[in-house]
């Protein structure tokens, strides 16, 4: 998969996703990153990115021909890429919204800014507009680095058998069970006994309920969507009834 990211500030973008997982999927090849400074789309002596707004007002605009002509190049390399606008007013990203942007080949991501960005760029060029989440970031690079990590483990060969995606917060739509290493007994406490018993199918259950009992105080919004088998609904209502 090859995700090309259209910024200002390729810097931002390429140091986070050197590192760990996606950097590791990077060298085994199984996604490609390509960075488009928007600044080599700019004419000019002073290559200017942005200009004051039409009808007034504070802040500066993006122009729109230096992301237009960004993605032009970004499409002889990939003519088949998604052109995603990380922008706040976009579609909230989720697991569910992940998993079906996996059939794609690849994304050209271009970066929102504070300042905003001329509309005619955004007409002209953009499939989707996607957030991260309902808070303001000052541009769209660290959003665009959440996209490609949240992408980029769920290809086959990117995790070990180990820690697969399989085993994901969210896969089957609940929180994850508590996780305890040595010390056995240490100043901060015990390890539940049942993890020390050796008994896979007790710590299986522990396991399951545990996640369970996490979701429903931390999170139990996504009780209501969770897949439950019926022992596990009763087992809700039986702690619903202590709580
Ligand atoms: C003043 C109105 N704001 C819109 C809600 C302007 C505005 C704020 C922040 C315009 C752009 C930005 C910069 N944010 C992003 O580029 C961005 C973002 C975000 O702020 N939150 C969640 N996801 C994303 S993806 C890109």
């Amino acid at each position: 998969m090859k995700f090309s990211v259209i910024t200002l500030f390729p810097e931002m973008v390429e140091v986070p996703l050197s590192a760990s997982m996606v950097g590791r999927a990077r060298e085994k090849g199984i996604v490609q990153l390509e960075l488009l400074s928007l600044r080599d789309f700019c004419e000019g002596k002073h290559r200017v990115a942005d200009d004051a707004p039409f009808g007034g007002g504070g802040g500066m605009v993006l122009k729109a021909e230096p992301i237009v002509k960004a993605v032009k190049m970004a499409k002889m390399g990939q003519p088949d890429a998604k052109v995603i606008f990380l922008g706040p007013q976009g579609r909230t990203l989720d697991h569910t919204m992940v998993m079906g942007l996996l059939k794609e080949s690849g994304f050209i991501l271009i970066c929102g800014h504070y300042e905003g960005v001329d509309q005619r760029a955004l007409d002209s060029v953009v499939d989707e507009e996607i957030s991260i989440g309902d808070y303001v970031l000052s541009g769209g690079e660290y959003a665009a680095c959440v996209f490609v990590d949240a992408l980029t483990r769920q290809l086959p060969g990117v995790l070990g058998d180990e820690d697969s995606a399989k085993h994901d917060s969210f896969y089957d739509g609940l929180l994850d069970f508590p996780h305890y290493t040595r010390p056995a007994e240490g100043a901060e406490g015990k390890v539940p006994e049942v993890l020390m018993s050796g008994n896979h199918e007790e710590v299986a259950k522990w396991r399951r309920q545990q996640a369970l009992l996490a979701t429903l105080k931390k999170r139990p919004d996504l009780i209501e969507k969770a897949e439950l088998s019926n022992e596990e609904k009763a087992y809700i209502q039986q702690q619903r009834g202590q709580l």
